[in-house]
């Protein structure tokens, strides 16, 4: 298990890399750059100023996440063919820079949502990302839109990039009456169209789950469910088209048994990298972010660790989204020192399976 943390660059994170780099057993970085719009080539001099920077700072970058993948890819529209040679050329030009995984998402026009970005967690006075869907009652997409960006206190969040939500209404009309299974079709010509050059290159598309793990404003979403990905897999035989298992993300739903997932595709060889964290339910569809440790959400960290232990021992995984504790403030879920915390946590739950 390589431990790394995500990292957005040094014109935009509140976290040095030096500091990560003091975090024990870090090893590297889930690199991004945060002001690549979805559609556009990743240069290769950007990336080799972003990775130059990581490995000199003593840090390996053999993860990036996300490449955003472009809406009309998603949407299945005919521009689309035009975005997947873009990615193609990306992937290329990460794999020239030592990236052996990129981690992207198919969620229609959101990635992840929450109803609250720093909710308070009454027991510790620390505050976290909540989400409650009776809170979103009537608030349309562009409302919550709007409060998002507002509650970011002014730094740019993943999957929340203004230029892929400016033309939001067009977007979701775009979605209107899309299947499920249409959805899959559409990611079925994405991955036929890029898998060739991840072989020909060497790089694993590592797919991250919908978060949270069920279908948000009526959108079709294909990636919450053991049978979600089982389908995905079947969607092309390369061992280069896997998952990117985030326990958040999936734990939100109680169905969901994470280390029976993470078994099942671990065997299989279709776990890319993971995200580890912990969740704690607080009722149907409502829950908020905890630390990592085991009995401070519903998650079961040991068995979850054990079970990368067990099956795909080698991958990188990071540590998630982290509460804000000791008055710091930053990016929601991204400041340093919970995600510290959560880091050293796993890696101590690493020691002693090895040493058992
Ligand atoms: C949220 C992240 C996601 C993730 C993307 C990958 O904080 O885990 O935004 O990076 O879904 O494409």
């Amino acid at each position: 298990m390589k431990m790394t943390f995500r990292w957005f660059g040094s014109r935009s994170d509140s976290v040095t890399l030096q500091q990560i780099r003091q975090i024990p057993g870090m090893t590297g970085v889930m690199g991004f750059l945060d002001y690549k719009a979805a559609g556009e080539i990743w240069n290769e001099d950007e990336i080799a100023a972003y990775i130059g920077e990581v490995r000199a700072a003593g840090l390996a970058c053999e993860v990036i996440e996300s490449v955003n993948v472009h809406e009309d890819i998603k949407a299945g529209l005919p521009s689309r063919d035009r975005y997947i040679d873009a990615y193609r050329t990306t992937i290329r030009n990460l794999a020239k820079h030592g990236v052996q995984v990129i981690v992207y998402n198919f969620m229609p026009v959101f990635d992840w949502l929450r109803t609250d970005l720093a909710r308070l967690i009454p027991e510790d006075g620390s505050n976290s990302l909540y989400f409650h869907e009776r809170d979103l009652g009537d608030m349309g997409p562009m409302e919550i839109v709007r409060r998002t960006a507002q509650a970011a206190q002014g730094f740019s969040l993943p999957g929340w990039e203004p230029e892929r939500l400016a033309e939001l209404e067009t977007t979701l009309e775009r979605y209107r009456g899309m299947t499920a299974g249409q959805l899959r079709h559409n990611l079925r010509y994405f991955l036929e169209g890029i898998m060739p050059v991840c072989e020909e290159c060497g790089v694993t598309m590592a797919c991250h789950p919908d978060d949270p793990a069920w279908p948000i404003f009526g959108l079709p979403r294909i990636a919450h469910s053991q049978a979600d990905y089982d389908a995905l897999v079947a969607l092309h035989p390369s061992r280069r088209n896997t998952a990117c298992l985030c326990t958040g993300s999936l734990g939100s739903d109680p169905a969901n048994d994470i280390p029976g997932i993470v078994r099942h595709f671990g065997q299989m060889g279709r776990v890319g990298c993971m995200h580890i964290r912990n969740v704690k339910r607080l009722g149907y569809r409502h829950f908020r972010e905890a630390s990592h440790l085991s009995t401070d959400g519903d998650l079961d960290m040991y068995a979850i660790v054990k079970a990368v232990y067990d099956t795909c021992p080698h991958i990188h995984v990071r540590p998630d989204h982290g509460r804000m504790i000791w008055g710091e403030t930053g990016r929601p879920g991204y400041g340093l020192y919970d995600r510290a915390l959560g880091a050293a946590y796993l890696n101590g739950l690493w020691e002693a399976i090895t040493k058992s």
